[in-house]
């Protein structure tokens, strides 16, 4: 029988946290027993296989810079447990495959490698280092954002191009902030922003915007013919801009310091539910009436079908749903 033991990490983005791991005679390996048996791997600057699994002698592992080898797996295990944690509180939800089941990470990807990745072939998270190998991809939203494309992938298996790739997109960048949001961590509060904490353009932008998408350039903020035709992760933007408002409402706002100023696209004004709500609203759409060929249009009824389960056709959470897809462009 395996001893679960609880180590101490200091991470990049997430401050001190706990890290779920396993006894190995007198040492300590980085698998959280608890969820699933998530293991974290050192690919040591590979890109193929597993490299080695994450060992420690004293059970404390990190230090919260990038020169340390621990820490970008510290992150990586801690994003992945409170995902985990987030499915099983908000939807009663046993991992990814709802078996019970972790997948895996890994981290320190290539060299300098800007980006992570899920991977439905070995059912695992990848993470590169970032610029300089200084700002690795880890992140507390990106980690859940990574694993979510698992959820995704097991569910509605929405196709990774065209309007249902955006919808894909915008399911993890959803689900990313909402772990975010989870984790309640002090060192990497909740917010609406993607990727806020890795710094990717060295002036401190976040990746994407979820209260007005173009912000970051080359998102969209509402549907259109040719949304179809941009990268999945710019065709995101509407649905994104969709959850921010059903979540907080249309105009300006500050929450946790952050401001934000939502605009709809003819004007109207949208009332907000709150993040729980519009969070239930969305799994429920996409594990029940989503599929792989999904667009927006479908995404709507998928959602206001998800109301009706949940609150009743005649409730102000059908309504603001209305509402906050016309505030977007979809009818
Ligand atoms: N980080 C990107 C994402 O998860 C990788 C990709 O383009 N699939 O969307
Ligand atoms: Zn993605
Ligand atoms: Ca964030």
């Amino acid at each position: 029988e395996e001893q679960i033991e609880t180590g101490t990490g200091e991470s990049m983005y997430s401050g001190s946290v706990s890290v779920g791991t396993t006894a190995n005679g007198s040492t300590f390996d980085l698998i959280d027993s608890v969820r699933g048996g998530h293991k974290t791997y050192n690919l040591n600057h590979g890109t193929t296989g597993t490299g080695t699994l994450f060992n420690d002698a004293d059970d404390k592992w990190g230090d919260g810079t990038a020169g340390n080898v621990q820490t970008a797996g510290v992150d990586a295990a801690y994003g992945a447990a409170m995902t985990w944690d987030f499915y099983k509180s908000a939807f009663g939800r046993n991992g990814i495959a709802n078996d019970g089941k972790a997948a895996y990470s890994r981290v320190h990807y290539g060299n300098a490698y800007v980006n992570a990745f899920w991977s439905d072939s070995c059912f695992c998270m990848t993470y590169g280092d970032g610029n300089g190998d200084t700002h690795p991809l880890t992140s507390l939203d990106v980690a859940g954002h990574e694993m979510s494309h698992g959820l995704t992938s097991r569910t509605a298996n929405l196709a990774y191009r065209g309007e249902s790739g955006g919808l894909n997109e915008a399911t993890s960048d959803i689900f990313g902030t909402a772990v975010e949001w989870y984790a309640a961590n002090t060192a990497d509060a909740g917010d609406y922003l993607i990727g806020e904490k890795i710094d990717i353009r060295g002036n401190g932008s976040p990746l994407r915007y979820m209260d007005k998408p173009s912000k970051d350039g080359n998102s969209a903020d509402y549907w259109s013919t040719s949304l179809k035709r941009l990268n999945v992760h710019y065709s995101s933007g509407p649905a994104n801009h969709f959850f921010y408002l059903l979540s907080e409402g249309s105009g300006a706002k500050t929450i946790g310091g952050v401001s934000y100023n939502s605009p709809t696209y003819d004007g109207s004004t949208v009332t907000g539910i709150g993040r729980d709500k519009a969070v239930q609203i969305w799994y429920k759409a996409l594990t029940t009436y989503m599929t792989s060929s999904t667009n927006y249009a479908d995404a709507r009824l998928a959602t206001l079908s998800a109301a009706t389960d949940l609150y009743g056709a005649t409730s102000p959470e059908f309504a603001a749903v209305n509402a906050a897809w016309a505030g977007v462009n979809v009818k």
